[in-house]
């Protein structure tokens, strides 16, 4: 029995041993009956943590969210500064991607997302790319380069090599992926990862993270099963991500679902600046929405007023039932006396407005040089 055997064996086994192979009971949600299979899973919420080691896992997402990989950075003679990765592929693993779910997950250096590259606009970038799979793989990363760096025409064969080799240009927030046929193969096994260039004047300071709207068609039939932000059904909603009261953040975005025609991103109790693709430093929209297609991406900013717990998921309900949700928790700011700020809801409450938060005014400023 090969692995790809044995993965699909180890899937059939234990989706069999879920209660969503029992179609002839009907799942009742929130007082009526769903439109779509929901699956009942033997237990909650994978955590990597209770893993014997971290290769187990697909991914630790708490890590994923704030990692961000700058390459092994030295400077040319001519003053450019050289940024180089190594991503390899695999596609001969099987993992368990929620709980009593083993999947043949297809990824760069072990995890799904693959690891965010970050480079500044006009680095030279180079991606040493190794193919430890059993199957053709590519490295297409979306943004301005020669047709030989496209990743698209060139398969890598098992055992292969290529360095991809390009100018880090424009700035905004990208996805890379493989572009091997069938298309849709690849990317739903999990080939895929953001890569980030930062324009030259950098963003104003904020708690940056990265999340990858995916999911997983376990029981291969073009429809997801599972829907995910950064790997894990539901991990946020058991492992929501602190953040501070007050404090910027901004969330670099990109959505790689593959079968459905959208995804999408909703705020609780709060809106953001959308950057749509990060490749302007104004924003598009003032929102707690947006709608992204496959590929489709960009940069959201917010803060938070009040402590406390916020959700965040898909606005399309299916997604959200299925694990595409989870959870901010705001922490109080603290003072420089080291007590907590009492927040006086009679003062913001009344004086609160759209307008009152732009960070993209702030960063017009800067860029004006008016501070
Ligand atoms: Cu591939």
């Amino acid at each position: 029995m090969d692995i790809l055997t044995l993965g699909f064996a180890l899937s059939s086994f234990n989706l069999s041993s879920v209660k969503a192979q029992d179609h002839s009971k009907k799942v009742i949600v929130s007082g009526h009956t769903p439109g779509y299979n929901l699956l009942e899973t033997v237990g909650d919420v994978l955590d990597p943590i209770s893993f014997n080691s971290a290769e187990e896992a697909i991914i630790d997402p708490m890590h994923y969210l704030r990692e961000f990989n700058y390459g092994r950075v030295s400077t040319l003679s001519d003053g450019v500064v050289l940024r180089e990765f190594t991503l390899i592929a695999s596609d001969n693993k099987v993992k368990e991607i929620s709980p009593g779910i083993f999947y043949n997950v297809w990824t760069f250096n072990g995890t799904i997302p693959g690891p965010t590259l970050r480079a500044t606009e006009g680095d030279l970038i180079k991606i040493n790319f190794i193919n430890n799979g059993s199957k053709f793989h590519t490295i297409h990363t979306h943004g301005i380069h020669k047709a030989e760096m496209d990743g698209v025409f060139e398969g890598i064969a098992p055992g292969g090599k290529f360095t991809y080799e390009f100018i880090a240009q424009p700035f905004g927030v990208f996805p890379y992926h493989c572009h091997i046929q069938p298309l849709e193969e690849h990317i739903s096994h999990g080939l895929y990862g953001v890569y980030i260039v930062d324009p030259k004047q950098p963003r104003p300071p904020a708690d940056e993270m990265v999340m990858v709207m995916n999911g997983y068609d376990t029981d291969f039939d073009t429809e997801n099963n599972f829907y995910t932000v950064n790997g894990i059904p539901y991990y946020y909603m058991e492992h929501p991500i602190q953040i501070e009261q007050d404090r910027l953040v901004r969330v670099y975005l990109v959505n790689m679902l593959e079968f459905d025609p959208i995804n999408n991103f909703h705020l609780h109790a709060n809106l953001y600046q959308l950057y749509r693709t990060g490749t302007n430093l104004v924003p598009d929209e003032y929102t707690d929405m947006v709608t992204m297609s496959q590929g489709e991406r960009g940069i959201l900013e917010f803060k938070y007023k009040f402590p406390g717990q916020y959700m965040f998921h898909a606005h399309k309900t299916e997604f959200a039932e299925k694990g595409w949700m989870g959870l901010f928790l705001v922490k109080e700011t603290i003072s420089s006396s080291g007590a907590a700020q009492v927040y006086n809801s009679t003062v913001t409450t009344s004086n609160t407005s759209a307008t009152d938060y732009t960070p993209g005014q702030l960063l017009t400023q800067k860029r004006g040089g008016d501070i």
